[in-house]
């Protein structure tokens, strides 16, 4: 699963994927579109391990694209949209800081500014599909009605200036899919902040119908730069309680629709991930097809049972490890044994 990070010219997307994928090094070719795959940090995990005490633990990761600035005009996102078409969702940032030339930031304009871009290129790809729809239909072609009133709709929206993720029943249609609509892409808000500044920017529609964050791009890049003794120093003077990061890639899981569900022993604690409304089946399935395909059943404990029990075994005491068939939806947390046959 991918996000991509977006925004105007200037705005900390650099520095927000360099603070958020740990790379501290510039890309290598100016210009090329950079990939980072981080962990999610999840505190349970961190739980079971010291429960289990096992060899390895392994984290649930999701990943980051920058796109490439090479052959982009320069007040022209029309290149960086097309690479991030692949993307499950997007990080829209948004400078919130004072540029070197003592420029103010402006949040509500730059939001609307690149907010807009995405409703044109959406605009422009329905008017013409739709166009070519209704040329093919008075040509007598045999054409589907369902896909006009869909892209009826969207055009209507779009027209209208609203996104079409505002709609996501809409705009994850099946017969809509392979549009890939850039409004209608799941989308965090992010406020690149002054080193100084905390707080999501009060502006009007944004931050109340928009999901935002906010975090100080720059000082969690230098964060990152800095060795470990000296980090317990750098964090009480600007009053950081925890990285700012870990709750944009915990956003972000959350807003790609995923959950974690957990395998524990002494090897190995790991976390796996899915989306939500998945069959214990089809959550087989990810560790392995041969779970999947010879599966019985599968012992489910919540982890707030498995923890306040303290061991697996008392859990089994307390009856609240549950034996699951196939149709069973995962929950988030859920501490999963498979049973299959091969
Ligand atoms: N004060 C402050 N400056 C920042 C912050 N984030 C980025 N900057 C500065 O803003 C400038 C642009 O940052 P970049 O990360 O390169 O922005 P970008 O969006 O990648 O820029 P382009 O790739 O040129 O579009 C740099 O000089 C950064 O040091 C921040 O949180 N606070
Ligand atoms: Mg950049």
């Amino acid at each position: 699963m991918k996000l991509g990070i977006i925004g105007l010219p200037q705005s900390g997307k650099s520095t927000i994927f360099e603070a958020l994928t740990h790379h501290s090094e510039p890309a290598i070719h100016k210009g090329e579109s950079r990939l980072g795959v981080v962990n999610v940090p999840d505190m349970r995990l961190d739980i079971l391990n010291d429960m289990y005490e096992p060899q390895k633990q392994i984290f649930a990761q999701i990943s980051y694209l920058l796109p490439g600035t090479q052959g982009q005009k320069k007040d022209s996102g029309q290149s960086a949209l097309n690479q991030i078409r692949e993307c499950d969702a997007f990080i829209h940032v948004i400078r919130n800081f004072k540029t070197y030339g003592g420029q103010k930031p402006n949040p509500y304009q730059d939001f609307i500014k690149l907010n807009q871009e995405l409703i044109l290129t959406d605009l422009g790809v329905v008017e013409s599909r739709l166009e070519r729809l209704h040329l093919e239909k008075k040509q007598g072609r045999a054409i589907d009605e369902k896909e006009i009133s869909l892209l009826t709709e969207c055009l209507k929206h779009l027209e209208d200036e609203i996104s079409l993720r505002k709609f996501p029943q809409l705009a994850s249609a099946d017969v809509l899919k392979g549009y890939a609509f850039v409004s209608g892409r799941p989308m965090l808000v992010l406020f690149n902040n002054e080193d100084d500044d905390i707080s999501i920017p009060d502006i009007k529609g944004v931050s109340s119908s928009e999901n935002c964050i906010a975090v100080r791009g720059r000082l969690e890049q230098e964060i990152i730069q800095i060795p470990d003794e000296e980090k317990e120093d750098f964090l009480a003077e600007f009053h950081i309680a925890e990285s700012a990061l870990d709750r944009v890639i915990r956003r972000s899981y959350e807003l790609l629709g995923l959950i974690s569900f957990f395998t524990v022993g002494e090897d190995e604690v790991r976390a796996w991930t899915v989306k939500k409304d998945t069959t214990a089946q089809d959550a087989a399935g990810v560790i392995h097809t041969d779970f999947k395909k010879g599966f019985i059943r599968a012992e489910v404990v919540s982890f707030e049972d498995l923890t306040s029990a303290g061991s697996h075994q008392e859990a089994k005491k307390r009856g609240t490890v549950r034996l699951e068939g196939k149709t069973y939806l995962v929950q988030d947390g859920d501490i999963i044994e498979f049973r299959f046959n091969v």
